[in-house]
């Protein structure tokens, strides 16, 4: 069986829309599309918004398994754009479960009376630009035929959900469930055997959860991943008060940082401090929990052997908590520097290990050879199970572009100009499809960052353009190619220049068979990233051609 893309179910809805024009058509009402949808409103544009599920939200609407957690601070993952909704939401928790994240979102939806504007259980199939128009022509799989002068991608970065072609997978009588297609309703897991395969940031954090609510799990790892307590509690409503009257210099902090958060990351090396110094700081960030465990020391990301010291610190705690240690070592990374796949932050995930209930299957060994009518089949053992949950992951960042018939200047598709990796202008355009803007696309910080801040910073550049645009008398912004390879070239040289190619992440497509090995992501910084998005703005943006 070959590996799948996982389309949600669309169902009955309003009729569909034909020979409507639009100024923008945005694609995904998740925290991207629905804060664009209000920027161009502000504009005094129209907008049409299509989106696959019956509500907004995006990740958070689909991403409903027990334990869906973000793993930046509630306080930090939040829209900043509106005085008024930061001083009348409250957060509840350190980090926000799904549940509050989606209420945040249709608060937020609400608020704006965004989705009057908006079309759901709506997919987009197919977007052409129409050279002698100049304008989209975009159709939906309801039968929607409309223009739009703009098409503006808010399709999100993970949500492309894939399941491993795994022969026999069809035959399975159980259930089965990705963490990234959930269902809506409860899943009784109550006296059931669980089989969970993956172990990345989704599977670490349904793990623990699944063991408290079953019979009996059973983990199917492939790679083990380096994870650091979360250490969620209750939000102190003192601190959550102080970020309300400090938020513009903590939102200053967080433009201007690698990965926009607040957390401070330092500068010094891992090397050149002592042995007390190096275990203090390292311990005082692991008891601190979250990302800023990997701010410890500048070098961790970029020389082996500073990193290969924090990697090793959190081996220890690994032995330190797992009772058997035999399972410690499974779950001990090695193949991998710490930080290079993406960093998971867990809650009593290594501690799960000792429960009678929970077992740990190496399939790096011996591989998952089938599933079967009632079960898992590696070369070593059958496993019988009622319940097979798939943490596998995604097509990241391309996917969800070229699950869309995307074609440009003179029928090009976009699947064929990225056949050998996405080619983009700081992740925004890319040349030969005029007026079509990617946020948080491939080649801008997007998933290496707090995905508020890379939303705020794209949707207000785009914003600024089309203010720019109308400003100006031009119609259509294109990227320029030269500037686009330039570009392109630079993001490849930023990643050399770290350790992150030493990972088969999904950062550079490793976990899709076939994919192009592209970095994909701009592992430059948010900060920096800004600055340059900000300068090309100044200098009558730069790198495009605009024309009447
Ligand atoms: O997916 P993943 P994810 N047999 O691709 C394994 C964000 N996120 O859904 O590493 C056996 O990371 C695969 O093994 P390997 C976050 O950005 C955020 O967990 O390829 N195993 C891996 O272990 C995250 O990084 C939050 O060897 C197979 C796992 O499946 C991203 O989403 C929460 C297999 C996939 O891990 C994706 O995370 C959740 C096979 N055939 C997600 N195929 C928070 O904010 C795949 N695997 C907290």
């Amino acid at each position: 069986m070959a590996e799948a893309s996982i389309a949600p179910v669309t169902a009955s809805g309003p009729a569909p829309e034909t020979g409507a024009s639009f100024d923008a058509v945005v694609i995904g009402a998740g925290f991207s599309g629905m804060y664009m949808l209000h920027r161009l409103r502000g504009l005094g544009l129209t907008a049409r918004v299509y989106e696959a599920g019956d509500g907004v939200g995006g990740t958070w609407y689909w991403n409903r398994y027990p334990g869906a957690r973000c793993d930046v601070e509630s306080v930090e993952y939040c829209y900043s754009f509106s005085e008024e909704l930061r001083q009348e939401w409250d957060w509840t928790e350190r980090y926000p479960s799904q549940p509050e994240i989606l209420r945040y979102a249709e608060h937020v939806a609400d608020r704006f009376d965004l989705r009057r504007d908006m079309r759901f259980r709506t997919r987009v199939t197919r977007a052409a630009y129409d050279e002698a128009a100049s304008r989209w022509r975009v159709e939906t799989d309801r039968g929607d035929r409309v223009t739009g002068r703009f098409l503006i991608t808010a399709v999100g970065c993970l949500s492309d959900a894939r399941v491993p072609g795994i022969p026999g997978a069809g035959s399975f009588r159980g259930d089965s469930h990705h963490t990234g297609r959930w269902p809506h309703e409860e899943v009784d897991l109550a006296g059931r055997r669980v089989a969970v395969i993956g172990t990345g940031s989704s599977g670490i954090q349904i793990i623990p959860v699944l063991a408290e609510r079953a019979a009996q799990v059973t983990v199917f790892q492939r790679t083990p991943n380096f994870t650091i307590p979360a250490w969620n509690r209750p939000l102190d409503p003192g601190y959550a008060r102080w970020v309300k009257d400090n938020h513009a210099e903590i939102r200053r902090s967080m433009r201007d940082s690698l990965f926009g958060i607040a957390a401070p990351f330092n500068t010094g090396s891992a090397l050149a401090a002592s042995e007390q110094e190096r275990l203090a700081e390292l311990e005082a960030r692991w008891a601190h929990g979250g990302p800023g465990f990997l701010g410890a020391f500048g070098d961790t990301a970029v020389d082996p052997r500073a990193n290969e010291l924090v990697a090793e610190f959190v081996r220890e705690k690994i032995r330190q908590t797992v009772e058997d240690p035999r399972v410690a070592e499974l779950l001990s990374p090695r193949d991998h520097p710490i930080g290079t796949k993406r960093p998971c932050f867990d809650t009593d995930y290594y501690a799960t290990f000792n429960r009678p209930n929970v077992r740990l299957v190496d399939v790096r060994t011996t591989p998952i050879e089938e599933i079967t009518q009632t079960g898992l089949r590696t070369a070593e053992a059958t496993y019988e199970v009622d319940t097979i949950v798939y943490a596998t992951g995604y097509d990241a960042l391309t996917g969800p572009l070229l699950a869309i018939d995307i074609t440009g200047r003179g029928g090009t598709a976009l699947r064929e100009k990225w056949a050998a990796g996405p080619r983009t202008y700081l992740g925004l355009m890319t040349a030969g499809f005029p007026n079509l803007f990617t946020i948080t696309g491939p080649g801008s910080p997007s998933v290496l960052s707090n995905m508020f801040v890379s939303i705020e910073q794209h949707v207000d550049w785009i914003a600024g353009c089309l203010r720019h645009l109308a400003g100006t008398g031009a119609t259509v912004i294109e990227a320029d190619p030269g500037a686009e390879d330039a570009w392109t070239r630079h993001v490849g040289e930023v990643a050399a220049q770290t350790l992150f190619p030493r990972a088969d992440s999904w950062y550079l497509g490793a976990n899709i068979p076939g994919k192009p090995r592209v970095f994909l992501p701009y592992p430059g910084g948010v900060g920096a990233y800004r600055v340059i998005c900000d300068e090309v703005a100044a200098k009558g943006y730069e790198g495009f051609v605009l024309s009447p």
